[in-house]
């Protein structure tokens, strides 16, 4: 009897000193495939001594649906702009305890106060960039100026489009001259039968364009800049191009769901990412621009003014935010789904 305690004791102790090492806080992130590198995640890791996990999402969508399918283990989440205000309406959204981030002074106001999150409550912003096309300028001659190019048997199977509600029905919406946020129900079934046209010619829709890109599954690809630049560092003839018709732009920001489990590890880790050198380190990796002025003293040159990240201003002036069109949204839904089952 002695004994079996005994031993039942020394178990128990092997066992607590087991859990006492093991890390009892975890992060679980979910973002956008490409977003936060292994750097960043293990960095994190060794200075506040816990795991962080990262999962990922293709499209804003797919993050609203799981979030509203009742999703309630992620602490950080990393929504575009025009979702953050779709999750704010929703009430899904934690509010930010702004004295447990006080890096978040570090952020420059130029991304501040944007119409999504008018006193940025609920968001901090991560990156901002642009959707464009991706092209091997090597084969894709001459050199596209306007998305017709994605309609061009010449390149059919040899390219992707965005696996993307609002960028893809975007791209065919500017090409119809009409606004990416149009609420008129004409104006997106041009759009939708654009798209349909478009679908035989389609190789892929993925919103992954640079595992494509290098793999060379594709030869020109409907992106996100930094996708595209990423591609390019790795083959050099990958140019990009925001088409003449005018494109989208977005800032995509950092929040806390409401229902996440270790919100204040969430914030301590929003408060990391807003130091200048982790900030520039999300830039180096991702190839989005930086939304922390101090980030730039820790890039390099290359990184600091490079045409990928900030287009010219005449491009600029083509760019377009994509907004909550409230109810109308089903009628984007709907569109969606009847191109992708074709
Ligand atoms: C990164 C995806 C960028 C997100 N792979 C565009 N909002």
């Amino acid at each position: 009897m002695r004994t079996k305690c005994l031993l039942l004791t020394l178990t128990l102790i092997a066992l607590s000193i087991g859990q006492s090492n093991a890390k009892d806080e975890q992060l679980n992130i979910f973002t956008w495939a490409g977003y936060v590198s292994d750097d960043i995640r293990t960095g994190f890791e060794e200075e506040f001594g816990v795991d962080v996990i990262v999962d990922t999402y293709a499209s804003n969508e797919d993050l609203l649906a799981k979030l509203q399918a009742g999703a309630t283990g992620y602490d950080v989440i990393m929504p575009s702009d025009y979702m953050v205000s779709i999750l704010i309406k929703l009430d899904l959204l934690a509010e930010l305890d702004r004295g447990a981030i006080p890096n978040f002074q570090n952020v420059s106001p130029l991304f501040l106060g944007k119409y999504f999150d008018a006193e940025n409550r609920y968001s901090v912003p991560y990156t901002f960039g642009t959707a464009g096309i991706a092209y091997d300028s090597a084969v894709v001659q001459p050199a596209p100026d306007s998305w017709n190019v994605l309609w061009d048997e010449t390149y059919a199977n040899q390219f992707s489009m965005l696996d993307d509600q609002r960028e893809t029905l975007g791209v065919a919406l500017k090409l119809l001259g009409y606004s990416l946020n149009t609420t008129d129900a004409k104006e997106l079934q041009a759009a939708k039968e654009k798209l349909i046209v478009q679908k035989p010619l389609v190789k892929q829709y993925k919103s992954e364009a640079e595992e494509l890109l290098l793999a060379g599954d594709v030869v020109m690809a409907h992106c996100w800049s930094g996708d595209a630049f990423r591609a390019a560092e790795t083959r050099t003839t990958i140019r990009y191009v925001i088409p003449k018709e005018g494109s989208s732009q977005f800032i995509d920001a950092v929040c806390i769901p409401k229902a996440a489990p270790h919100q204040r590890l969430a914030a301590q880790f929003i408060n990391y990412l807003l130091r200048p050198e982790i900030n520039a380190k999300i830039t180096v990796f991702t190839k989005y621009g930086t939304c922390v002025p101090a980030a730039k003293e820790h890039l390099p040159a290359s990184l600091r003014e490079h045409q990928f990240i900030y287009p010219p201003k005449e491009v600029l002036a083509s760019l377009e935010w994509l907004i909550d069109p409230g109810d109308f949204t089903r009628h984007y839904n709907r569109a969606w789904e009847e191109i992708k089952a074709r």
